[in-house]
């Protein structure tokens, strides 16, 4: 390598430290803006809507945020639509009243309301999707929370706190509440906790970032209880979910030389195994554990007719443009969609359709 001046050495230094650790001086996670903070603290009675069949980041960073508001003296609802996952039910234990469905948003008057915060979500026709055609015009005016790549424009929207680099919208409510100097009390502190570990798979997943683990450690910190967060999260299921998990670990198939997975749960797996549909919250991690596979899908009749898509993929490939080419949406590695087909085969084939060239076809490899 050639010898250049020495002044030269120490910028090429400055500009690329490639060994060792240079900390960050500035930078650090988005902040929410003081005009954000201001319009959130400045409503008396707010409801807190978490998207359609709310996740465990949906219901745990709407809880956090409505029980520390309802410390800080305001009348606070937290909305769901949907089905809420069996194992994230605890959230609601020592909170009645706290949290309802709106199963429609005429559910909801917006005369009751100063404002709506929409949250993990970008507004309301992910909270009502069957409704979106008919517009939300009705709606007090709203905020929005959210860590999702947003690909649409917002319109309503008052306000928004975005950052697509946050584990989870836990992990902004966090920030917030800190902003806020509000209060953070043993439940707040689970339910922020059970929203990150949700959406890291417990810390697990690229973006289990430094920043999502600086925040969990000040909740730690402050008295939050990882162990019992595990434990209720992922070591409380039911019989039903495990034998829905045995009927449908034996229906994985390889694809494309063995880098696409699929599994599928079918009308009739659930009636034999008595579970239902939101017992499978987690299946698609298998099919994705298979060694090579670098894009997964579970199908999942609905039996209304249509077929839920939950694909998770591996860096390079993106789950997401997947999902977007079948009309869904979600993150790089992690997104869904629906099929409007009532089986399991039929949308596998639309699935296998719209891969194209996606992946080299080296024939099938199937079970058996
Ligand atoms: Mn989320």
């Amino acid at each position: 390598m050639p010898s250049s001046p020495p002044e030269q050495q120490n910028a090429l230094a400055l500009r690329a430290p490639s060994v060792g650790a240079v900390c960050p001086v500035d930078g650090g996670p988005v902040q929410p803006e003081p005009e954000f903070l201001e319009r959130l603290v400045s409503a008396r009675r707010l409801i807190i809507l978490g998207h359609h069949n709310p996740d465990g980041d949906a219901l745990g960073a709407s809880l956090a945020l409505a029980l520390a508001l309802g410390e800080m003296g305001r009348e606070v609802q937290v909305g769901t639509s949907g089905k809420i996952a069996p194992n994230i039910m605890f959230l609601l234990e020592g909170v009645p009243g706290l949290c309802r469905e709106f199963r429609v948003p005429r559910d909801l008057r917006p005369e009751d309301w100063d404002l709506a915060v929409f949250m993990d979500c970008h507004g309301p026709e992910r909270v009502w999707p069957d409704h979106a055609g008919e517009g939300f015009g009705f709606l007090p005016p709203y905020l929005v929370i959210d860590h999702h790549v947003h690909t649409e424009p917002l319109s309503g929207c008052e306000g928004l706190f975005h950052d697509p680099e946050a584990s989870s919208t836990g992990e902004m409510v966090a920030r917030i509440l800190k902003a806020l100097r509000a209060p953070f009390p043993p439940q707040v502190l689970e339910a922020i906790l059970a929203a990150i570990a949700s959406d890291t798979g417990f810390f697990t997943q690229a973006n289990t970032t430094a920043s999502a683990l600086r925040e969990t450690a000040d909740l730690v910190g402050l008295g939050g209880d990882l162990e019992g967060v595990n434990n209720k999260l992922n070591q409380s299921f039911s019989l039903a979910r495990m034998r829905l998990l045995h009927l449908s670990l034996g229906s994985i198939e390889l694809f494309r030389g063995g880098q696409v997975a699929a599994m599928f749960i079918t009308s009739d797996m659930l009636e034999r195994s008595g579970a239902a549909l939101e017992d499978s919250e987690g299946f698609v991690d298998f099919p994705r554990a298979v060694k090579g596979v670098a894009l997964a899908a579970l199908f999942k009749e609905d039996g209304r007719g249509r077929v839920k898509v939950s694909l998770r993929s591996r860096y390079p490939v993106s789950a997401r443009a997947v999902a977007a080419s079948n009309g869904g949406g979600g993150h790089v590695l992690a997104a869904a969609y629906t099929c409007h087909v009532p089986t399991c085969l039929e949308a596998r084939e639309i699935f296998l359709a719209g891969l194209g060239a996606l992946f080299q076809d080296d024939g099938e490899r199937g079970p058996g």
